[in-house]
This record gives C-alpha cells, structure tokens and sequence, in this order.
C-alpha cells in the first residue's frame, strides 16, 4: 500500500464508519493521554480487526486543537503520509454515532466512563498498564502484560495473524516503540518483547535500508541501526521541545484523571467521598516549568479549577547536562482537603518505588520571602511540595497506582 492510498484508505473508512451511523462498528481507542504509543496502537489494532474480525476504526481521543501539542505524534504521522491528521482519522470532537456500543481499548484496560453507556460493550483489550481485571468474560483477545511500549504487544499480534502489515502501520508502532522505550536502550524501559517487536517491524517499515535488513540478519543489536539510531533522535527531539508551550499548555499535553474514593474514616463527614485527581506528565525540569509563563502558579490553579481537582501531580522528565535521565514530583492539594494531605505526604514519602527526596520552592525561581511557608508557594488555598524523584525509571504508570493505594487504602 502507498502513503497515499494508506490514508485515503482512512478516509474513506471513516466515511463509511460515518454513514452506517456506526452500526455493526468497533471502534478502538487509546489512552486519553493521547501519546504516540496510544495513536499507534490504535491504528494499529483497528487495521488488523478490520481484516480478521468485521467493521473497526481507531477513535484517536486527542482533541483537534491539541494536536500541536505533540510534536513527535505530527512528525510520526507526517512520516506516513497522514498529514491533516484530524481530517484523514476519526478524531474527539467528531461525532460518536449513536449506535455504536462496541470498544476496544488499547494502551489501557478500562473504558472511560464518557463512554461506558449501559449498552457500551468492551470487546477487546490489548495494554501494558497495571491490570484492573476488567471484561474478562467479553474481550477477546484480552493482553494486559507488561512491555516498554503497547505498540509492542500490537506488534506481536500482528506477527501471529500471518497479516502483511502495511509499512505505515510498521513505522508508526516502531516509532511508538523507540520513543517509549529511549530508542530500546539497554537498562531502560525495553523488555524482550519490545526488542523482538522492533526486530520484526524494522524490516517492514519506512526507515528499512538494505544494511538495516542485512545487519539485522547477523545480528548485530538492532539498536546500533543508523535508521533506527536517526529515527529515535529525531522522535525524541520532537518530544522535548516544548519550549515554546505555556504552563496550561503543558499541564495538558499529557495528562491523565482519575476519581478516587476516600474512605470514610478519613473524611470530617465521616462519609466516603469521590475525588479527582490529575497526572501530567512535563518533559522539563520544575525550574523551567516555572519559566514557561508570566504566573505560572496561576495558570496551575486555574487549571485545577478547570478540572475540578483535589489533587494534581505534575511528574517532570528530562535530562541533566550530563545526558542522564532525571525526574522530579510537585504536588498540590486543595488546602480544604487538609486530610488528603497528611495522608499523601505520608504515603509519597515513605513509598520505596519512588525514593522521593524534599526540595524547597527557592530552589526554582520562588522568592522564600514571599512566601508564609514552603507549602504555600500556591497560596494559601493550596498546600504544595516538590521532590526530587531517585528511582528515574518510575513514570506517571507507577505513580497512578502508588496513587490510588495512598489516597484509597486506610490511614
Ligand atoms: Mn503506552
């Protein structure tokens, strides 16, 4: 298939997707996060159970004006042609037909409550995320299992259906797989599924030269590849400039919400109570995310308000000036929610995964004198705390159940 018969091809089955008012239609759906593995990972599933198991589309639950927000995903996508990408893929904001009622989620395992209508069936599950045991009397198949990346697992559904995988499908999972996995380096995020997925697709994709092909075969490490070297830089430099995005823009770039529920004993109600939290994750250092705008602290409570949040936890990623990974946490809590607190700084800090280690807000641009407390640095509306994270490897996959087992479990 061409690069432009791929996302004609697009095109046209969301017009038929469109014209059957969705009926007989499963559609597919990544994370709300919208990262490069859920966009690849749902393309991806879709195209393989269009061809083995009826009428499926990826929904791609990115919101159209947030497209710019990802760099990496616009590049990706460019890569295979796709480049009015809210044009060629059903996106958010497009209509969800009225008789649609089957869901397949991949790069999560459970169906966001937009979606979960009475009728809302969930009929196949493929992620690599903590399992909630969710559907397993109705999705099939049903992969939850851990890997770098989902496109990973995709990946190797594929292998195992004898489909010929379409060369776009195989660059943009590759590209999923590189970026989530640091381009497969050693010691990282990468485990043997996400190698041997990589060694299958590389032949298949765009980025395959014919020394790439050769080396592969006397195996030589496929992350020593020049294509795969220059594919993965490239990604990854997309990825971190951001420079240009202000605090709300960054705050939603990659972002996740959750509701918990407080257990009563923890709440002057004496009654268990729903709360929402957020997660974004920021591929910068605190200190520059404090420069992404005039009042950034602003921009953040106003973001919380917008939200409606009890709890939003900002997880940094990047890179200290010797090239080694590094990442920080900054909490803030709704200073009402006073109980909340306790419990969270309890649990944060004394959980072993994330070895968190306090840092004062004076050490990112805030003026100690202006400020009644460290806790303060949001106001006196919000009680805040920033630490340096040690584990480097934990991200917002680890930090979501740490979470919910804190803030749900009892004191
Ligand atoms: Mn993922």
């Amino acid at each position: 298939m061409s690069t432009s018969t791929f996302s004609s091809h697009l095109k046209s089955q969301k017009a038929d997707f469109l014209a059957d008012n969705g009926e007989g239609w499963t559609i597919v759906m990544g994370n709300e996060a919208g990262d490069l593995d859920s966009l690849a990972s749902a393309l991806g599933y879709a195209w393989l159970r269009s061809h083995t198991s009826g009428k499926a589309i990826a929904y791609i639950t990115t919101p159209r004006e947030d497209f710019i927000l990802r760099a990496e995903n616009l590049y990706a996508l460019d890569l295979v042609g796709i480049t009015q990408p809210f044009k060629e893929l059903y996106c958010s904001g497009d209509p969800i037909p009225s008789q649609v009622s089957q869901f397949a989620l991949v790069d999560h395992n459970v169906l966001n409550t937009r979606y979960d209508t009475p009728t809302a069936r969930v009929v196949a599950v493929i992620d690599h995320h903590e399992d909630e045991g969710q559907y397993k009397d109705t999705a099939d198949p049903r992969i939850v299992e851990p890997a770098g990346s989902c496109s990973s697992l995709v990946a190797r559904f594929f292998q195992s259906s004898n489909l010929l995988i379409p060369p776009e499908l195989s660059t943009l999972l590759l590209s999923a797989i590189l970026i989530d996995t640091k381009g497969l380096k050693a010691g990282g995020k990468a485990v043997d599924v996400d190698r041997e997925a990589a060694a299958y697709l590389i032949p298949l994709s765009h980025s395959a030269r014919c020394e790439d092909v050769s080396a592969l075969s006397e195996n030589h490490p496929i992350t020593q590849l020049p294509s795969v070297q220059s594919l993965s830089a490239t990604l990854e430099e997309k990825k971190f400039s951001v420079s240009h995005l202000s605090t709300r823009d960054l705050l939603r770039r990659d972002y996740k919400e959750y509701t918990f529920t407080i257990p009563a004993s923890d709440h002057v109600t004496r009654s268990s109570k729903m709360i929402r939290a957020g997660l974004a994750t920021i591929p910068l250092r605190l200190s520059k995310f404090f420069a992404s705008s005039k009042s950034p602290t602003k921009e953040t409570q106003d973001w919380i308000a917008e939200r409606d949040l009890s709890v939003l936890g900002v997880l940094t990623t990047f890179r200290n000036k010797k090239g080694k990974g590094r990442r920080e946490q900054l909490w803030i809590i709704k200073a009402k929610d006073e109980s909340i607190a306790e419990k969270l700084w309890r649990g944060l800090e004394s959980n072993e995964e994330l070895r968190l280690k306090r840092r004062g807000f004076a050490k990112f641009g805030f003026d100690a004198k202006e400020m009644i407390t460290d806790e303060a640095a949001f106001g006196e509306s919000y009680i805040a705390r920033a630490y340096q994270q040690r584990n480097v490897n934990a991200t917002r996959k680890q930090t979501a159940p740490i979470l919910r087992k804190i803030l749900e479990g009892t004191p």
